[in-house]
């Protein structure tokens, strides 16, 4: 029995520290400097679990649908380089403007990952009221889908507000690069946001995930292949894709799909990328180095996607006062109406809570 009751208090006491050394921010590679307003003990008094809820949550989901880890890696993705990471890309098409959930770059983000999004900010609010914003669980949850698809373990910094809309079609077309984009292309667009070659390279490493439309990629085999690409896979590509926008899907990874590992980089050095935009970081001598480097050392991939994602993941954040927590991340507090009075009132509390 004391004996049972020691091992016990043992394992909760390695579950307390595991759980405090990955939100005091413990982590193998350097970090970059965080914002202004975001911390990684910002949930500690008013949702201490929120952490643990989006990892147990995600750990299930995607052991039954892997695709997800991908989908939700895409959309943080999407919602910080739109206007910040504000969490806009969730919010639904209004009656008058397209979202950019609905905007033709992001038409092929997965209703399951918005799913998932809602699900979890619904278990979050039972169990801490509305505490926690739907910017901050997209951030979460990309980290969780990296680590469950068995890439690096990696510390969020918490504390992002809720954008009060969604961005419109000019926005989001002039923010989000085209898959055919070259390198010139990707770094004067990546520059507006203030990440530079290095991070480019680390963060195309998302692509060791998920999958594509032929429509992203057949500008690379018709007319013509493109010359960059290697014969046989190109030739593989036809037979899921064999005209022009032909409705169908292949993976982002030829070598290993479904894991997040280093392979996305030998795809590259034997000239299977599947879009222009990571093809050409083999090509230009820009990008080629880190690229190679990568290739051949996954824990320099590892080490610096960390780095790079935590600095996609601050960009342009709204912290303190600024916009709100939404109650339903699919809609604007404001849009609705009934639910407002005991959302409003938790929430009230739980801010001046975290402030
Ligand atoms: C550098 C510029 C980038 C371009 C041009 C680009 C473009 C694309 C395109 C066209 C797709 C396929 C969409 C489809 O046809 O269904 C895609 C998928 C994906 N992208 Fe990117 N992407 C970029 C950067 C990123 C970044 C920074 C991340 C995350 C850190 C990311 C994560 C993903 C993931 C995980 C998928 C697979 C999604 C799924 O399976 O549902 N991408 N990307
Ligand atoms: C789109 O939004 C941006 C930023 O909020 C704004 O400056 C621009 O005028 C808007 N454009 C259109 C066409 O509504
Ligand atoms: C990159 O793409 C841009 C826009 O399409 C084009 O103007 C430029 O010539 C290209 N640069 C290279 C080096 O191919
Ligand atoms: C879609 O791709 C699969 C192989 O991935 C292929 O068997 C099928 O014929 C393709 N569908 C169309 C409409 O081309
Ligand atoms: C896969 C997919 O549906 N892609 C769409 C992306 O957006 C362009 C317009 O910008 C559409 O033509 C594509 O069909």
């Amino acid at each position: 029995m004391a004996s049972c009751r020691v091992m016990l208090l043992a394992v909760a006491a390695l579950a307390i520290s595991v759980s405090t050394a990955a939100a005091a921010g413990t982590s193998s590679g350097r970090l970059p400097p965080l914002a202004k307003g975001l911390s990684f003990q910002f949930y500690k008094a008013t949702c201490p679990q929120a952490e643990s809820i989006v990892f147990n949550f995600l750990r299930d989901a995607i052991r039954k649908d892997v695709g997800l880890a991908a989908a939700l890696l895409r959309i943080h993705f999407h919602d910080c380089f739109v206007q910040g990471c504000d969490g806009s890309v969730l919010l639904d098409k209004t009656p008058t403007e397209a979202s950019e959930k609905t905007a033709p770059p992001n038409v092929t983000l997965r209703p399951t990952a918005f799913k998932a999004i809602n699900d979890l900010r619904a278990l979050l609010a039972k169990t801490c009221g509305a505490v926690v914003s739907c910017a901050d669980i997209a951030a979460l949850a990309a980290r969780d889908s990296v680590l469950l698809a068995g890439g690096p373990r990696y510390p969020v910094p918490l504390g992002r507000r809720d954008g009060l809309a969604p961005a419109n079609l000019t926005t989001i077309l002039g923010a989000l690069p085209a898959p055919t984009s070259n390198v010139t292309t990707l770094l004067r667009s990546l520059a507006k946001i203030n990440l530079d070659a290095t991070d480019l390279v680390a963060l195309s490493g998302a692509h060791t995930l998920g999958i594509a439309h032929c429509t992203s990629f057949q500008e690379r085999l018709f007319p013509q292949n493109d010359v960059t690409m290697n014969k046989f896979f190109a030739g593989q590509l036809k037979l899921t894709c064999p005209a022009l926008n032909t409705d169908n899907t292949t993976v982002n990874d030829i070598r290993t799909p479904n894991v997040f590992d280093n392979k996305y980089y030998v795809d590259l050095l034997n000239r299977q990328g599947l879009f222009t935009s990571d093809q050409d970081l083999h090509t230009d001598a820009r990008t080629k180095p880190t690229v190679t480097k990568f290739a051949v050392d996954q824990a320099a991939f590892f080490n610096q996607f960390v780095f790079s994602v935590v600095k996609m993941g601050q960009i342009n954040v709204l912290t303190g006062k600024q916009g709100q927590v939404r109650n339903d991340c699919s809609v604007p507090n404001a849009a609705r109406s009934g639910a407002e009075l005991p959302w409003s009132v938790v929430e009230a509390a739980a801010e001046s809570m975290a402030m």
